[in-house]
């Protein structure tokens, strides 16, 4: 048995894994939680992020309007399950430079201490990190972004690391970047970003081809007693174009940018009509956990077809145990 190392969240959303089920993690059974017209104006809601907050739960949601502009939405849930959105997206105080907005997507949130981080893919003459905190999901502060274009998928750890804030991000390009692996970065301050070192890549062999063409970090890496369990996406490019699809790995803990162990098999990947079928088909994209460290029970979310927003479980030994069965060489 390994530990989630956090809080306990006895209202975690949850099911049982289906009898007879031979796969790591399981869909929730009325999936798609969040269906694209959630708002009035929204066009697609998926590639969202969501916390504990209060007796319930906060979340950061990517909705595409139906102009196809991109942004980011604060949403409350009492269960995890049903969300309300705010019909307007959020708006950022600070340095005026800064808080000019030209697109904002595929939002994580990370707590650390007293204050909710939102990371995003942030346009700023082309694709960067954004950041920015905020203590209620009213008011949301902006800072500097972490790094020069381009890159995607900027993800934060829960805790600061040898005393730095530490971040996992994928360098990109200014399209749909046909390359990308996950770097770890380090910053006194959530200002200065340095010590950029290199965790994983793409597996260009047929060892793990779905994962041969670019991967990037998910939800927010959670604390296990092993080291830092991360679950990310990984992408192949077929004739039909690219599939995404969501892995793990076993990152060390005091050292993150040391991979301790990888699954060479994906542990969920585009198969319900929902996930196949949408404005982007064949996409399942991880943004948030939440954990319950009482159980170890993990609730993924994740985004289906670049639509909607599905919500599926598994539990820290499930994905411990699937990879050690099917280990890649790391
Ligand atoms: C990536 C991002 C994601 C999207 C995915 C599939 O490059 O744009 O937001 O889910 O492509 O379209």
């Amino acid at each position: 048995m390994s530990k989630i190392i956090g809080e306990t969240l006895a209202h975690i959303p949850w099911q049982e894994k289906p009898e007879g089920l031979n796969a790591p993690v399981w869909r929730y059974d009325q999936n798609p939680i969040i269906q694209r017209d959630a708002t009035p104006n929204s066009n697609s809601i998926f590639n969202s992020a969501v916390i504990p907050f209060g007796e319930g739960f906060a979340g950061v949601f990517r909705c595409d309007s139906r102009s196809v502009s991109m942004d980011i939405f604060a949403g409350f849930s009492e269960d995890g399950i049903n969300w309300s959105i705010n019909e307007e997206p959020i708006v950022f105080q600070g340095d005026e430079e800064i808080i000019k907005r030209e697109y904002r997507y595929d939002p994580r949130v990370c707590k650390i201490d007293d204050k909710y981080y939102i990371t995003w893919c942030n346009g700023y003459h082309g694709p960067t990190i954004g950041i920015a905190y905020t203590y209620d999901f009213q008011t949301f502060h902006q800072l500097e972004n972490a790094f020069l274009p381009y890159n995607r998928n900027g993800v934060l750890f829960p805790r600061k690391i040898g005393n730095h804030y530490a971040m996992l991000s994928r360098p990109s390009d200014t399209g749909h970047t046909p390359f990308g692996d996950i770097f770890y970065s380090e910053s006194p301050d959530l200002t200065f970003w340095g010590k950029h070192r290199y965790v994983m890549g793409t597996i260009n062999s047929d060892a793990s081809a779905w994962q041969s063409k670019k991967i990037g970090p998910g939800p927010v890496p959670i604390e296990t007693d092993q080291g830092w369990l991360l679950i990310y996406h990984g992408v192949i490019n077929t004739c039909n174009g690219f599939v995404y699809r969501i892995g793990c790995a076993l990152l060390d803990l005091e050292q993150p940018w040391k991979v301790k162990a990888r699954s060479r098999n994906y542990i969920l990947g585009p198969q319900t009509l929902y996930e196949c079928v949408g404005d982007v088909p064949n996409v399942t994209f991880p943004c948030a956990t939440l954990t319950d460290a009482a159980t170890g029970r993990i609730a993924i979310y994740y985004g289906c077809a670049d639509t909607v927003t599905g919500l599926a479980f598994t539990t820290v030994d499930e994905l411990l145990s699937y990879m050690e069965k099917y280990p890649l060489e790391v």
